[in-house]
């Protein structure tokens, strides 16, 4: 196939077969259609009889929860690709291996992670994942840091930035995530409960729009580092003692921030949902332990290795100064709850949800749980200056209540 055709369960395993000599000679396949994205086609394919398979993702010229109507760049498959390689060699192997790419049918065929469990998924199932929070921050770290002016020669830097541009990625992001959720209309997407308090605690909040205009044009302005630029639950896959990042089609040099405050909101989403799914026991308290020590490591962590690799890397002569790094990472850390509280925002009222929220089977409790939601998110925009320790974040979390 030398020109782009949409691939099916039918035709998977004659691609995958005219593209690498993956699977043996006498496999038994069986393959299925698993992409559960907003975006993709994903495929597994296996072969039964060896015990062998491999992933196939292939970017659609659409977003596919439109249905077709909203047209999409492909070259996303190719930015994909780079950066899971590049982030393969700067990990040490924290996200899946990519075996070959197809710049025609927009096609990388991946390292299937059958072992492990999509963390979303997990945690909605009450897992905690112990190595979890040391494991993301070192990705976290090494993918921003590595990628910056600090270390890198500024016009190798530069080159990245421009192979890195994502235009139509981007604007999803700078509409759906930064825009629209604080506006009336657009995509947005809301159970009636919702519309009136929408309207008066988001759209009517001048002060709010101030705080997340600023948020929006360091997201669109700042390129700091080579983002994943999607780090939300979704895009981890976790078992008791790994992590894996996938999906970076949202990949360009942007505010560090945006990586680490959409996995903080995730995980704080967790908790509402925890909240409002379990009654008071043993159970919730272990998961919302759980949750909230994730969210205070994650951060401090962060913050911890961050200074730790910034002396062993750096190379800018006026980074070294005296005092430099700690403000830079205070920045970081500061719109790191600024993203978050959008994060958490576009999650309840904008277009693409979470199940975490939007499974809450109980109508009360699920209207408490995403006014609840929008609330502490709309307090860590306005007070994100505050939020720079992980104890800073354990202690709203542990304040909330949907009583
Ligand atoms: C149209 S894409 C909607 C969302 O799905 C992706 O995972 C990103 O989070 C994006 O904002
Ligand atoms: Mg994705």
């Amino acid at each position: 196939m030398d020109k782009y055709v949409e691939l099916t369960t039918e035709t998977i395993v004659d691609y995958v077969n005219s593209k690498t000599d993956f699977f043996a000679s006498d496999a038994v396949y069986e393959c299925e259609e698993i992409g559960d994205g907003n975006l993709n086609l994903v495929f597994r394919v296996k072969d039964t009889k060896n015990n062998t398979s491999v992933i196939i993702k292939q970017a659609l010229p659409y977003v596919r929860v439109s249905g077709g109507d909203w047209p999409m760049d492909i070259n996303r498959g190719a930015i994909e690709t780079a950066v899971l390689e590049l982030h393969y060699e700067l990990t040490d192997g924290l996200v899946p291996k990519v075996y070959s790419f197809d710049r025609d049918m927009y096609c990388v065929i991946m390292e299937d992670l059958y072992d492990y469990t999509i963390m979303r998924t997990g945690l909605l199932e009450y897992n905690s994942y112990p190595k979890f929070a040391d494991q993301i921050t070192d990705y976290l770290v090494k993918t921003l840091l590595l990628t910056s002016d600090v270390v890198m020669d500024h016009k190798d830097k530069k080159e990245l930035v421009k192979k890195y541009i994502n235009p139509e990625l981007c604007e999803i992001t700078e509409q759906l995530v930064y825009t629209e959720p604080f506006r009336i209309g657009g995509r947005n997407d809301m159970e009636d409960f919702l519309v009136d308090f929408q309207k008066t605690e988001l759209a009517e909040d001048e002060e709010l729009s101030l705080e997340v205009a600023k948020l929006k044009f360091d997201f669109m302005n700042n390129a700091q580092a080579l983002l994943h630029g999607d780090v939300h639950t979704g895009s981890i896959f976790v078992n008791q003692e790994n992590t894996r990042v996938i999906d970076p089609e949202f990949a360009f040099y942007g505010p560090m921030a945006y990586d680490v405050g959409a996995l903080v909101a995730n995980l704080i989403m967790n908790y509402i949902s925890t909240l409002a799914w379990l009654p008071e026991g043993e159970k919730r308290q272990n998961h919302l332990d759980y949750l909230l020590t994730a969210t205070k490591d994650v951060v401090d962590l962060f913050a911890e290795k961050f200074l730790k690799l910034w002396d062993e890397v750096v190379t800018d002569e006026m980074a070294k100064t005296p005092g430099f790094k700690e403000w830079y990472l205070e920045d970081v850390l500061v719109n790191t709850a600024g993203v978050a509280g959008c994060e958490m925002i576009r999650r309840s009222v904008g277009f693409a949800h979470v199940k975490d929220l939007d499974s809450i089977p109980d109508d009360t409790l699920r209207e408490k749980a995403l006014k609840t939601n929008i609330l502490l998110a709309k307090h860590l925009i306005k007070n994100r200056h505050e939020f720079t320790t992980g104890a800073a974040y354990q202690k709203v979390v542990k304040e909330i209540t949907l009583d």
